[in-house]
């Protein structure tokens, strides 16, 4: 198992970590084509609609349960764009059950307005530049998270992981993940531009790491056979191939201690 990369969690990246974190998505940013910010992030919602939520895809007909394989998939790619920028890079997770800071705001890396080197802090928000798309948006991604809306809770997590049943588990666990969008609320809050807020991509590594939590548990054996054929598209990617993250080179390291570069906003 040779060069299984780490994802760790938001609150225990060490400075250069988070300096480096910050440096792959500024540079993705600045890249119009196919490795960069504006196209991937648009894969998800506006303007490629290629996601799977709550069983549906605005370009498939069929109902399938797709959305935990669907964003792991996509979660790979994002972090292979992440380190053909940054060698040795990864997609850190956000764990919104630690508290504090769990509701007193978003980890402070993704609001501060400028990092240690006094440049612009691109985790704080994207510029999205889709002025083709119908409607047209081009204006900086907005954030309103917290009341009314509230976190999810360790509990909630607990009681997603005591589900033995995927489809049953899956579907408890996308509520959770409903939740975090809505509690972020501006653009996470509606599908078509979530992904263009730079926590949509830490926020959905918490969730596969869930997923991969779950399946340390319960495995894979009753997912439905007849999902396992699925192509992720766009991605060159079915079912099968996600299901191990192992396969796709990556692994969750052990939740440690909160440490303050985590903190509040
Ligand atoms: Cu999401």
């Amino acid at each position: 198992m040779a060069d299984i990369r780490m994802r760790q969690g938001v609150h225990n990246l060490d400075a250069s970590q988070v300096a480096a974190f910050r440096d792959s998505y500024r540079q993705m940013m600045q890249i119009n084509d196919n490795r960069g910010y504006q196209v991937l992030a648009g894969r998800h919602g506006v303007p490629d609609w290629y996601c799977w939520h709550h069983q549906q895809n605005a370009r498939v007909a069929q109902n399938m349960r797709l959305f935990l394989p669907w964003h792991r998939a996509y979660l790979y790619t994002w972090e292979l764009a992440m380190r053909d920028r940054v060698p040795g890079v990864t997609l850190p997770w956000w764990d919104w059950t630690l508290g504090p800071p769990r509701q007193n705001g978003l980890p402070a890396i993704f609001t501060q307005r400028t990092g240690a080197d006094g440049q612009p802090n691109p985790l704080l928000g994207f510029r999205i530049n889709l002025p083709q798309a119908n409607p047209r948006v081009v204006r900086p991604t907005r954030r309103s998270p917290g009341p009314p809306n509230e976190l999810p809770r360790q509990a909630d997590v607990d009681d997603c992981l005591s589900r033995t049943e995927w489809a049953d588990f899956s579907d408890a666990l996308e509520d959770i993940h409903d939740q975090v969008h809505g509690w972020v609320s501006g653009d996470m809050g509606v599908i078509g531009t979530a992904a263009f807020d730079p926590i949509f991509w830490s926020h959905h590594a918490m969730i596969d790491r869930i997923w991969w939590l779950w399946q340390a548990r319960n495995g894979n054996g009753n997912v439905p056979t007849d999902l396992l054929d699925e192509v992720l598209a766009p991605f060159n990617l079915q079912v099968r191939d996600v299901l191990n993250v192992h396969d796709l080179g990556y692994e969750y390291a052990a939740a440690q201690s909160v440490v303050p570069i985590g903190g509040t906003g």
